[in-house]
């Protein structure tokens, strides 16, 4: 088990990203596999050969596959300094269903709004609008979800940050504001400024230039491209 931890990842992933902010926030020295996702290495099949995605975090050797998998796992591995989940089972459950509706509900709309069209694109945005306001109150009277610190909800809405905001830029759309949203817009400013973030996260304008470079085939194809 003395071999460095490996994240087989990409930089412009928001999966990987999640990871990579978990492993810095525990203080974990890891090596960064940065992936070409049009062309995967065989390792990373190897490694995740059911979905052939990143990030793949290897420990000891062995794959750990799904970035929320993967945060909980690095929490539970090396408990001790920073907590991601929290340790109340109530707190934890609660955690974890904020993690899942930002997975399963809050990305896939927001990312839609960026890349449809007509009343289709209406639709996602009014579903976004309604997700956003959820979390803006989830947030009330609170520094992050995780409360003084930055936990498992925050990693996981790393994608609502940084990602919803460059891509939207790119496609010349409004979904987060400070009019509408000055919580949640709060909670961004406080969450990429803090030391550990900025560490982790891909740099705004690289991040801007490599979606609007590759605009015309998302588009076209709707896939996610990060
Ligand atoms: N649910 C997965 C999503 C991972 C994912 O979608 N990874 C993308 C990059 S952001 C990928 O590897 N795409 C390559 C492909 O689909 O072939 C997780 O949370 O880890």
């Amino acid at each position: 088990m003395g071999e460095k931890v490996k994240l087989f990842g990409s930089y412009a992933s928001p999966f990987s990203s999640r990871v990579e902010l978990a492993l810095k926030l525990k203080g974990v020295p890891f090596e960064n596999i940065e992936e070409d996702l049009a062309n995967k290495s065989a390792l990373l099949v190897q490694y995740n050969p059911v979905h052939k995605k990143i990030p793949v975090l290897l420990h000891g050797g062995r794959p750990v596959i799904e970035s929320l998998i993967i945060l909980e796992y690095i929490d539970e591995t090396w408990d001790g300094n920073h907590a991601i989940l929290p340790k109340d089972p109530f707190e934890r459950a609660l955690a974890r269903f904020w993690v899942k509706f930002i997975d399963d509900k809050v990305l896939g709309a927001l990312w839609m709004s960026c890349w449809s069209e007509g009343e289709k694109q209406k639709n996602f945005m009014e579903q976004s609008k309604e997700y956003l306001e959820l979390l803006e109150n989830e947030l009330k009277g609170k520094k992050f979800f995780g409360g003084d610190t930055i936990g498992i909800v925050d990693i996981a809405a790393t994608f609502i940050a940084l990602w919803a905001i460059m891509v939207s830029r790119s496609c010349s759309i409004s979904l987060i504001n400070e009019e509408k949203h000055p919580i949640l817009c709060n909670w961004i400013e406080e969450f990429l400024s803090s030391e550990v973030v900025k560490k982790s996260l891909p740099e705004k304008e690289k991040l801007f230039a490599y979606f609007h470079a590759k605009k015309e085939v998302i588009f076209a194809t709707k896939a996610p491209a990060y």
